[in-house]
Parts: C-alpha cells; sequence; structure tokens
C-alpha cells in the first residue's frame, strides 16, 4: 500500500478524550474514531488489525473443533422472556421496538438465540457433542463506556457455545476452549492469565476469565508470579488427548480476580515473594453454565434409551475488539505502538528518504514491488514528508521493521532496517535486506 494513496489521518499532539495510552495511540495512529460515545469506526489500518485478530482467533476456535456461524445482532425479546433474561439485564440492554410493535434488541450476547438454534436442529444423542460459534457485534448500553474500545458500547465479540450429554463432556469441552484462548492470546504476544471468576449474568459456578496484566486494567487481580512463566500449550497439543493436563497445570497455582479473592488463601498459598496484586484486562471469558438456559428454553435430545436428556452448556467469550487495546498497553514504548508481526496493520514500513529523487525512488518502487510480490505485507511510504516526520510516524504506526531507503546510502546500494521492538539498526545491500525480511517475517508468523 502507498501512503500517498491510503487512508491513514495520522494525529501529532495527544488527543484530550483519550485517559490511557492505547486509545491515545489507537487515535493519533489513526486506527479508529469515535462515532458516538463508546461506538467506533474502525479506519482502514485499524480495520486490518481487527482482521488479524479475528482471524487468529478463528484458526485457533476451528483447530478445537468449534463449527463457525453467524448469528444477527437484532433479536427478538420472546426469547429472552423465555429465558427470564429480558427483565434482568437491565438497563444494559438496547431494547428496539420495530414498525409493528414487537419488541426487539440489539444482542449483548447469544446463549438464547443459540439454545433456540440448536435445540430446533437436534433430536438425537447421536448429534452431540457440538460447538457453534460467531465472531459478531454486541451492543451493551455500558454505564460508564471509556477506554476507548476497551468498554466501547458497542464491540466485536467471539462467542462459543458449548453443547453435551453429560457433566463429564461438558467439562471436557470446557478445557478444549481454556487450552484454545491460552494459544489464541500467546499468538498475540500476549501473556494470558486464566483466573477463577464470578459468574455475573450468565450464570454458572465454573468460570475463568483471561487477563493480561497492565497497570491500566479495569479489574483488580491476585495470582502467583510462576503463571507469568507457564508454556503455552503448542500445535501439538492433542484437543482430544492432553486437556485435562493443561487445565489441571494452569489452575493448580492461586490465580483470582477482585470478586472471587480470598485474601487468607492467597497469603497461605503463595510465598511472599510470588505474590502479584496488580490490575488486568480481561480479554476473555470462559463459563460452564450447566442446564440454566436448556431447561429453561427446553433444550434436549433422546438419549440411547429414548429417555430425554437435557443438555449440558457453557459459553466462551472473547473481546476481539477489546484485544486491540490490550495489545498497546501491554506493547508500546514513548515513541508509539509496537504491533506484534501476527496482528501488525502491515508488516513492513518503506520509507523513501528522498521522494522525487530518481535513483531513491526507482530503488523503493523495485523494493515495494519484490516484497510485496513475495507476500510481505509493505506500506510505502512515497510521500514528500520530511524525513524527521516520516520516521515518527513510522514509529507510532509501530510496523514491526522499516526500511530505510536514501540517496547516500544507495550509493554503496545500502538500504538500512530498522526493528521497532528493539530498535535495532542494520546496513546492508538490497539483496541481503530482501532476504532479511523474508526470513524474520516468514518464522515470525510461523504457528507454533
Ligand atoms: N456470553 C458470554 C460468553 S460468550 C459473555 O458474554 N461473556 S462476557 O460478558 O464476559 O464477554 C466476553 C468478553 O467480551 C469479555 O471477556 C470482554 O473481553 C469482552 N467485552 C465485554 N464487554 C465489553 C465491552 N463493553 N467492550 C469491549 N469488550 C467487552
Amino acid at each position: 500500500m502507498r501512503l500517498s494513496q491510503y487512508f491513514m489521518p495520522i494525529m501529532r499532539d495527544m488527543p484530550k478524550e483519550a485517559e490511557i495510552i492505547s486509545h491515545q495511540l489507537m487515535l493519533r495512529a489513526g486506527l479508529v474514531r469515535q462515532s458516538s460515545s463508546g461506538i467506533y469506526s474502525w479506519l482502514p489500518a485499524g480495520h486490518r488489525v481487527l482482521r488479524k485478530i479475528s482471524e487468529i482467533v478463528r484458526e485457533e476456535q476451528d483447530r478445537a473443533g468449534a463449527i463457525e456461524m453467524l448469528m444477527p445482532t437484532i433479536q427478538s425479546a420472546d426469547l429472552w422472556i423465555e429465558s427470564g433474561r429480558y427483565d434482568d439485564y437491565g438497563k444494559e440492554m438496547l431494547r428496539i421496538t420495530d414498525r409493528h410493535g414487537r419488541d426487539m434488541l440489539y444482542g449483548p450476547t447469544n446463549e438464547e438465540l443459540i439454545t433456540q438454534i440448536f435445540r430446533d436442529g437436534v433430536s438425537s444423542y447421536r448429534d452431540l457433542p457440538r460447538n457453534l460459534y460467531h465472531i459478531q457485534w454486541k451492543f451493551r448500553d455500558e454505564v460508564r463506556p471509556r477506554f476507548g474500545v476497551m468498554r466501547g458500547r458497542e464491540f466485536l465479540m467471539k462467542d462459543a457455545y458449548s453443547f453435551d450429554l453429560s457433566v463429564e463432556d461438558a467439562r471436557r469441552a470446557y478445557y478444549r476452549m481454556f487450552t484454545a484462548y491460552l494459544r489464541t492470546f500467546a499468538r498475540m504476544g500476549l501473556r494470558s492469565i486464566p483466573m477463577a471468576a464470578d459468574t455475573g449474568p450468565i450464570g454458572g459456578k465454573l468460570s475463568h476469565e483471561f487477563i493480561i496484566l497492565a497497570d491500566t486494567g479495569e479489574s483488580e487481580v491476585f495470582c502467583h508470579a510462576d503463571l507469568l512463566e507457564m508454556d503455552t500449550p503448542d500445535i501439538e497439543t492433542d484437543f482430544d488427548g492432553d486437556l485435562e493436563q493443561v487445565f489441571n497445570a494452569w489452575t493448580a497455582k492461586y490465580a483470582a480476580t477482585e470478586e472471587m479473592h480470598d485474601a487468607a488463601r492467597f497469603e497461605k498459598e503463595v510465598p511472599e515473594t510470588k505474590r502479584i496484586s496488580a490490575r488486568g484486562i480481561e480479554v476473555g471469558h470462559i463459563f460452564n453454565f450447566g442446564q440454566k438456559y436448556s431447561e429453561a428454553m427446553n433444550c434436549r435430545v433422546q438419549g440411547p434409551d429414548g429417555k430425554l436428556i437435557t443438555l449440558e452448556m457453557g459459553s466462551y467469550g472473547i473481546g476481539v475488539s477489546r484485544l486491540l487495546g490490550a495489545i498497546i498497553e501491554a506493547s508500546h514504548d514513548e515513541n508509539g505502538i509496537i504491533w506484534p508481526l501476527s496482528v501488525a496493520p502491515f508488516h513492513v514500513g518503506l520509507v523513501n528518504l528522498k521522494s522525487g529523487d530518481s535513483v531513491t525512488d526507482t530503488a523503493c518502487e523495485a523494493l515495494y514491488a519484490d516484497l510485496t510480490s513475495s507476500g510481505i505485507e509493505v506500506l510505502y511510504d512515497d510521500s514528500d514528508n520530511r524525513a524527521g516526520a516520516k520516521f515518527a510516524a513510522m514509529d507510532l504506526i509501530g510496523l514491526p521493521y522499516q526500511v530505510v531507503v536514501g540517496p547516500r546510502g544507495l550509493q554503496d546500494g545500502n538500504v538500512e532496517i530498522r526493528t521497532r521492538a528493539g530498535g535495532e539498526q542494520q546496513t546492508m545491500d538490497i539483496a541481503a535486506a530482501k532476504t532479511y525480511l523474508n526470513e524474520k517475517i516468514r518464522d515470525g508468523l510461523t504457528v507454533q
């Protein structure tokens, strides 16, 4: 993509309305714009990141055996009356009346709708187990939308719903999602810690929040420091075999959100030097709620002996749009965002130090064409801005690699490669630069 033909409105000054760094940087780097309180437009570069995050979520859900579908954003109130949650949900639910006077709502979550769809689509124990998911916009009329996309009113969520015949099977479904979540967040460069959590309006007893430690996090959390060093399940993880082990290993050490925290237990179980009490961002939340919805909504199948079985259910959410904020909170410096390669809007920023100079232009055009044709995503700054402004913009938008091309280096056939994360600068000839970038990017995108 040529910057001269792109749309990425960069702001030099600090936006006053943004309280936390990720929100400031998302506005300054031209990723989002607020359209009304807690509701955002995703500008082209922000949209690219949102798509990449969604794709990682999708790959790991698919790998864990969940099946993708898509449910609408607008739902009928009738279903929520059936489950008993229509009144419980209170003011957070955006209620709408259509032209026929029918009560509708903008879905804050989908337990009711999926239960109806599943109940109407299955009749026998042979159709189980299943886990269905979608990635869809939700609306919650939060009292205090804040921190940009971190606590929005409209936000993108991945929500999966599992249906099982027995309590044991439902636990296995829970372990599958638990494991998939560890992998999902690790692939975005995040260290997530599953913490015993309260279930709130979703219900049930078994629940974990996946938390990223960050000073600007909304919740207070407590955990054992060893959890920061645990190994993430790798691609060889057997989604039928090793799951209970993964779950047990990750839940053996103390980790709890504020609502579930037990100070006496924390002090007893965790040596003083290992106690972490910090703030955290909730990027995912999983629930096993047994028969709460299947009972209320009559979601049953016939068992092998002809008797009806009320299904065991769970739901599993990831805050896809919130993740942009969480990743930036975890990865930035005083100059701007530092995107992990896997979610960066582009892999490489190509900086032409002297647009209009034919030698420099020719070298840049050739590099741009070659890198692009080998599958690398390049943002080419072909504008005639000053060098200093170009560097500042590249650092702000945080692409993992910068290639700086100018007449002086080109006299010796050289360009400079800068790594955004470590700040290293290396001078090398053009052929070596292409090989270097191809290798680094291929290796960096390989899923472990
Ligand atoms: N039905 C369940 C699981 S699918 C559910 O709705 N869970 S939830 O309420 O915990 O939401 C799932 C995830 O969505 C949260 O972990 C959080 O990352 C994200 N989320 C929740 N509310 C917001 C919000 N207002 N803005 C941005 N992300 C949010």
